[in-house]
Formats: structure tokens, sequence, C-alpha cells
């Protein structure tokens, strides 16, 4: 097998390669220096999210540091929200705050997407596509509207998404029509995206973990579908990437379902039943503990073998089962990038 030009972008459409592709989940992020320093010379998240040319260069930033195969735009799953006309702002120290919640109708018909609230991500798009080098891939992303949902519900992050599960539960009509309103909307923001440059896109649905099968099929599955129907028929060469955190058990029906061609897949999954379930031949995104490439040394070595084992015979790319967290060791990340590249 010679080396494909793109090896992430090849991969996602079906291709083995000798050497897994690789990128991090957060692989922009504050575990860099460089990402630390900008942030505060910005001033903030936001204000580095909306200042395009500074967008760019975190998204470059971990491609000129490890030379990874995929950059991933540099924004945010909450930037849909705030472009329905949810105010949006960071607390120091503890993450984002959305206001006002969507408990009631009112609330929810309020919101219209405002679509010159995504110029900006699109603008950063366009610099990233004409600076990064040739076999990088260029991937976009969204939330999942069960994701982003949770967050416009709760205001915040939430302890098992307590409540946007009961309002699912006591009102599932303003749940239907919350999540058909978000799931518009990033048909939307992909495809401007996509027009942009990005090359393939993933949507995050951080928390589908929590749901029961019933309502994982409602919220998780049902929209995934629409979603990735709407992208194929206008843009059917752009790969999409499903990322279902928390699946588990519900991972087969999301692959064989959904129409999704790459799934990823978290640590709590084992590399081989993933294997084994999953339908031959689907790209599997994965799926290294966050915390062992913490850890480091022979324990990541041997969780890294583990996983590129299990995953010989399909395609597959390198990644954690989630973002990389902000006290992980620079040499980690390099001595996991070294022992993917020395793998065969
Ligand atoms: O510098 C800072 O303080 C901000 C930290 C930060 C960063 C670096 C946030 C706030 N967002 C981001 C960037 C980000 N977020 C990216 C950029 C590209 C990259 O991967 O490098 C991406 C893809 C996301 C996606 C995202 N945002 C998700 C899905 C992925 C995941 O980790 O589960 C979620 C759930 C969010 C919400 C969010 N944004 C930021 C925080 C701290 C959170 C979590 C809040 C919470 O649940 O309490």
């Amino acid at each position: 097998m010679s080396p494909s030009p793109k090896p992430l972008l090849a991969t996602l459409r079906g291709e083995k390669q000798q050497i897994p592709p690789v990128w991090l989940m957060r692989q922009a992020g504050r575990y860099l220096p460089e990402y630390r320093a900008l942030r505060a010379e910005k001033g903030g998240f936001l204000e580095l999210v909306s200042d395009s040319e500074a967008a760019a260069e975190v998204t470059l930033q971990p491609i000129r540091r490890f030379g990874m195969d995929g950059a991933i735009l540099f924004s945010d799953i909450l930037i849909v929200p705030m472009a329905l006309g949810q105010d949006l702002w960071f607390e120091t120290g503890e993450g984002p705050r959305l206001a006002p919640v969507v408990q009631a109708r009112a609330v929810l018909e309020a919101l219209q997407l405002a679509p010159e609230a995504l110029a900006p991500v699109y603008e950063t798009v366009r610099q990233v596509a004409a600076a990064l080098p040739a076999q990088t891939t260029f991937l976009g992303f969204a939330g999942s509207p069960w994701t982003v949902a949770t967050y416009m519900i709760a205001g915040q992050g939430s302890r098992e998404q307590s409540e946007a599960r009961r309002l699912a539960y006591r009102d599932p009509a303003l749940m239907q029509d919350l999540v058909d309103r978000i799931a518009d909307c990033t048909i939307t923001y992909l495809l401007g995206q996509i027009e942009a440059g990005v090359e393939a896109v993933q949507l995050f649905d951080s928390w589908s973990g929590s749901l029961s099968p019933a309502q994982f099929e409602q919220w998780v599955i049902a929209p995934t579908v629409r979603i990735v129907a709407a992208l194929k028929d206008k843009a059917p060469q752009v790969p999409v990437i499903g990322f279902p955190k928390g699946a588990g058990g519900k991972l087969p029906a999301y692959a064989r379902e959904t129409g999704i061609d790459a799934v990823g897949v978290d640590e709590t999954v084992d590399p081989a039943w993933a294997h084994a379930s999953l339908p031959a031949d689907l790209p599997v995104q994965g799926n290294l503990d966050p915390l062992a490439l913490i850890a480091g040394g022979t324990v990541l070595d041997q969780t890294v073998d583990r996983i590129l084992a299990a995953f010989v015979d399909r395609p597959h790319i390198f990644n954690l089962g989630h973002g990389i967290q902000q006290d992980t060791p620079i040499e980690h990340v390099e001595r996991l990038l070294a022992r993917l590249r020395g793998s065969r």
C-alpha cells in the first residue's frame, strides 16, 4: 500500500492505511502553551472563536507542533444556540452558560437563526483551508441536536442531562420542535462549513449516553438520520463522522441506521467488541482513554497497541475516546505519535 495524499480522508472513504491516521479531539486547547498565550492576548474563549485570524491560528497550532493528519476547526458546539439568539458567555474557571433556558414554548419560539452570527466561523474555515499542508484533512463539526439541546435546556453542562431528559418526558412535542430547530440550523451550518472548505464533518453527541434505548432512537438516531441525509443530498462527497459518546451497546444500531460514514468510539468500549459488532469495513475512530494519555509510560503503550491490534483489519482513525484534558503532558502526546508512526 502506498500512502495516500490525505490519509485521513482516504480512511473515511473506506481505504485502510498501513499506519492509521491520527488526530485528537480537542487537540487545539489549554494543554498547549501557544494556545494559552493567544487566548490570554485575546481576552477569552469567545473572543478567540469570533476572531477568524486567531481561530485559524489555533486550528493550525497542533498541526505545526505534531503533524496531525486532521485539523479540526476551532469553534464550539454552543455557537449554534448563540446563532439562534440564546446569550452565551463563559464563567471564568467554570464553563459555558446560556440564557434564557429553553423550558417553555414561548422561549423556543423566540429563537430564530441569525445567519450572520456564523459568518466569522466560515471566514476561519477559508483561512485554514488556504494554509493547511496538502496531506492534512480539514474537519468541520457541530454538536448533535440532543447534546446541544441539553445545554439549551439546562443553561450549562448538567449532571446526567436530567433537565433535558425530564423535559423530553414532560413535553415531547416541545422537545421535538427544539431538536428539529437545532437540526435545521446544524444542516445550514455544516453546509456553510463545507462550502467554505472543510473536507469532512463530525457530529459530536457527547451526552447520548444517558438516554434509554427508545429515547436514543428518538433523540439521537432520528435527528442524525435527517442531518446526514440533508448533507448527502447537497455534498455527497463529504464524509460524516458520528460520535455518540456513551452509546455502548447502542453503537451497532447507530452505525447501521444513521447513514454516517465513520463512527467514533469512546474509551469505555472494548475495541475488540467494537470491531466484532460494527458493520464490516465501516471506518472506526478512537478510542484511547484520555487518562491513559495523561498516565503515559507503558500503560499508554499497551493501551495504544491493544487498540491498533483490534482495528487492524478495518479502516481505523486513531483518536482519543473523548477530548484531551488540559493537564496532559505534551511529551505524552509525542510518545503516542512516535508509537503509532513506528507501529507497522
Ligand atoms: O480555553 C477555554 O477555556 C475554553 C475551553 C474550550 C475549548 C478549547 C471550550 C469551552 N470549547 C473549546 C473548543 C472546542 N469545543 C472544539 C475545538 C476544536 C478541537 O477539538 O480542538 C470542539 C470540537 C468543541 C466541542 C464541544 N464543546 C463539545 C463536544 C466535544 C466534547 O468534548 O464532548 C462540548 C460538549 C462543548 C461544550 C463546551 N465548550 C467548552 C467547554 C468547557 C464545554 C463543556 C462544558 C460542560 O459540559 O460543562
